[in-house]
């Protein structure tokens, strides 16, 4: 306790929630060489713009539209990743997190590719060149002319200054020449090729903030008539305000208008040192890029062994991209994000940091997602462990000295112009699953010699990280009697919900206790921590520190007679959580006592049989898996017998395409929760859980026990059945998706999904 704590002092428990666990930070340890990764495109939200991991850095980005389809209220002109743009495609088609990147995108049947090549060389990060051509796949009369812009700003004019460099005599922006703090002088040069007319214009001006940038071009287009022809055109520099008084700039844009195809390069070369080189440009620049494909190729191979498995090019080709646009889909975060604790009247800021992570979905969830980053974590490791222990460093970095870590990182403008003001706050008493384990464990079979050799002083500083990590979830989150656990944040107040969600558990929606109370137990979270103890007693052991309390607690958590006592219906012979509960809920449109007046409200949830304190198994699906999941059944278990045989029932999980998330037979199957509130985890299949029920099949595949063939058999037919629908889904629809039907195995939810969906890779390649 700190002094202020023993005198009392007021403000302590206030300021515990945005108090950081320690000021040395891992980050700071990770072996990740800086210079390597410091230009990426980190900017997960967008087609396409290069950024440094600085708090505040020098952006760029494209955007483009079709002058013919480009609407007055800004639709056609695309910048950020939506859903509304309907692109026929796009995503990261190689991407090795490091180097380069290739991308297509297919607008209204025009192929855009975006390309980079980084020349890694001095300190922060060297220079790179993007290239961006468009050719018409088919031409039509709405794609003959694209306006290409491409666009330079700097998030803190405090941190250095850009500048157009004109041709004044062609009237055209040639480049930007600029400094900042930490990449002292720059310049970008620009050059179009093409074989038809170019009209090219540019504007130099000062935007309010990075989330205005697409707005501050519209307001300045204006139209040119040349020739009787019409065009849509920036008009230069605009910086004298009708006070007389002249802004800063802090956003240049060029823009390209030509017939199709058209190439626009952009180099970035700081200082003068690659003037001594050879530039990357024009034919260089491809022989580069080819010779880092062909290292990606190699690696890739290296890596999953596909093509040694059997797969044909196309498949292969499939699995590339999927893993690219994960690996592509890494951000560079900073901010503050928004945190409560009980002690604070109103939501605070937490203090402002950096975070380096993948992203769910460039399109609707471009934000770190703490479970889902563990998931993540699988195919990144695999990948590069560097790259990987980077970004433990940095999520383990943002964890208070409680030992909590939020759930959903939303930091800065960008990430937070997504997300609605009710999602924002995150709150000190609730979790996430920990599937920074998964990662750990997965690190320590796979690529246990790396870690030790290379990550071993990181290790060492992780540690105490993980410990209060693991005490914050086994203190706040555990249940009423001993070995059980409890997600908090569920609403037990609500009468809208047909069953109140459990956002905190990652399975939102899935049906838990229809009555939350404290006396509720949820399986899944104590299996969570099952295997959390049994991560802690590995580490510990390879760190040397005492392992007696993790193994303590792993020996009493898998311990299958109490597991069985706490979570095993005999009734129904399932694994189930316990709680207050009922199954004879409805959503109902209230009745009103006077007819006259004609109110229009929710529906609210009515309870027809009193609940009861009792197992919740009547609705079988992944909750009910875990302890399979998580590899906690005895191998000779009639548990497991049970759970085989059950898996691959129709009428409960099984599809052609993947196990549902609930039963067919559970009271709440592919039921709304609110009128507003579509069923999610209630039917819909999920990769993330798939992975982990393929993972376990084949582990009890391999080890001793009665049941080895029959898990055997049902890996192979799920594997399949999982594989094969991503891949025709993505074939059919040029996306991955969130999550899949379980009656046509169709993509639904948010798309491009390239977070836990991409897990697709490791199942091809049979790494678990
Ligand atoms: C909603 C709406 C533009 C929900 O993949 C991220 C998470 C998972 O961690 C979780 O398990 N997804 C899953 O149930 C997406 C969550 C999106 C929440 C924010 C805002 C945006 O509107």
């Amino acid at each position: 306790l700190t002094i202020a704590a023993c005198l009392g002092y007021k403000g302590y428990n206030e300021t515990r929630v945005n108090t950081p666990f320690s000021n040395s930070k891992l980050v700071e340890v990770s072996r990740l060489d800086k210079n390597d990764y410091y230009w990426g495109s980190y900017r997960s939200n967008m087609y396409f713009g290069m950024k440094t991991r600085e708090p505040y850095s020098l952006v760029t980005g494209l955007m483009w539209y079709f002058s013919r389809t480009l609407q007055a209220d800004g639709s056609g002109m695309r910048h950020w990743c939506t859903q509304n743009d309907r692109l026929e495609k796009y995503g990261w088609t190689k991407h090795d997190g490091k180097n380069f990147g290739i991308q297509e995108i297919i607008d209204n049947n025009v192929l855009i590719t975006t390309s980079f090549v980084k020349d890694i060389h001095g300190s922060n990060g060297g220079d790179w060149t993007a290239k961006i051509n468009a050719t018409a796949i088919k031409s039509t009369s709405r794609n003959k002319e694209i306006s290409l812009l491409f666009y330079t700003a700097i998030e803190d004019k405090t941190n250095g200054n850009i500048n157009p460099i004109v041709d004044h005599s062609a009237e055209i922006l040639k480049g930007v020449e600029g400094q900042t703090k930490d990449l002292g002088y720059f310049d970008l040069n620009f050059n179009v090729i093409s074989s038809g007319e170019v009209d090219q214009s540019y504007l130099v001006t000062a935007a309010p903030n990075l989330g205005l940038l697409k707005e501050t071009i519209f307001h300045h287009f204006k139209i040119s008539k040349k020739a009787n022809v019409e065009k849509i055109v920036l008009p230069g520099e605009a910086l004298r305000l009708n006070n007389g008084k002249t802004l800063v700039p802090n956003f240049i844009v060029t823009q390209v208008t030509a017939e199709l195809p058209v190439e626009l390069e952009i180099r970035f070369e700081r200082n003068s040192i690659a003037s001594q080189k050879e530039k990357l440009t024009g034919k260089y620049y491809d022989t580069v890029l080819k010779n880092y494909e062909n290292h990606f190729d190699t690696k890739f191979e290296d890596t999953f062994k596909l093509k040694t498995k059997g797969y044909n090019k196309t498949e292969v080709n499939f699995a590339k991209a999927a893993f690219s646009n994960m690996i592509g889909s890494i951000g560079y975060f900073y901010g503050s994000a928004q945190v409560k604790s009980v002690y604070t009247d109103l939501p605070v800021p937490y203090w402002k940091a950096p975070l380096f992570s993948a992203v769910p979905s460039r399109s609707f969830f471009p934000r770190g997602f703490l479970w889902d980053e563990g998931f993540h974590g699988l195919l990144l490791a695999s990948w590069d462990l560097d790259l990987e222990m980077d970004i433990i460093s940095h999520w383990f970095d943002l964890m208070n000295v409680e030992g909590w870590i939020p759930r959903e990182m939303i930091l800065g403008e960008e990430a937070l112009a997504k997300v609605p003001q009710e999602f924002v706050t995150q709150v000190n008493t609730n979790a996430n699953p920990p599937t920074f384990f998964l990662t750990l464990q997965y690190i320590l079979s796979h690529k246990r010699s790396e870690l030790m050799t290379k990550h071993l002083h990181l290790l060492e500083k992780l540690y105490p990280r993980l410990q209060a990590w693991f005490e914050w979830f086994n203190s706040t989150q555990k249940g009423e009697i001993s070995g059980t656990y409890r997600w908090r944040g569920r609403n037990g107040e609500t009468n809208r919900e047909l069953n109140p969600k459990t956002l905190t558990s990652g399975l939102d929606d899935y049906p838990r206790a229809s009555h939350p109370t404290v006396h509720e137990r949820h399986v899944d979270l104590r299996c969570w921590m099952t295997l959390a103890s049994s991560v802690m007693a590995n580490l510990a052991d390879i760190l040397g520190k005492s392992t007696h309390k993790y193994e303590n607690t792993f020996d009493y958590l898998s311990d299958n007679k109490h597991l069985n006592e706490l979570h095993w219906s005999p009734t129904m012979s399932v694994y189930a959580d316990y709680g207050l509960h009922t199954d004879k809920v409805r959503l109902e449109r209230p009745k009103h006592a006077s007819r006259q007046v004609q109110v229009s409200q929710d529906k609210v949830r009515v309870v027809l049989a009193e609940p009861e304190e009792k197992f919740v198994d009547t609705s079988f699906g992944y909750v009910s898996l875990f302890p399979f999941l998580l590899k906690i059944v005895d191998p000779d278990s009639y548990q497991l017998q049970k759970i085989l045989q059950d898996i691959e029932k129709p009428e409960l999980l099984w599809t052609n395409y993947g196990l549902r998330s609930l039963a067919r037979s559970s009271p709440i199957y592919m039921k709304h929760n609110t009128e507003h509130d579509p069923p999610y985890w209630r039917g819909a299949i999920w990769m993330n859980l798939n992975y982990l029920t393929v993972a376990a099949l084949q582990h009890y595949s391999k080890v001793e026990g009665p049941y080895q063939v029959e898990a055997g058999r049902i890996y192979t037919k799920l594997r399949n059945n999982l594989i094969k629908n991503v891949f025709y889904q993505q074939k059919k629809t040029n996306y991955l998706w969130e999550n899949y039907g379980d009656k046509l195995g169709e993509g639904k939810g948010s798309h491009p999904f390239t977070g836990w969906t991409s897990l697709v890779v490791l199942l091809m390649s049979e790494q678990y």
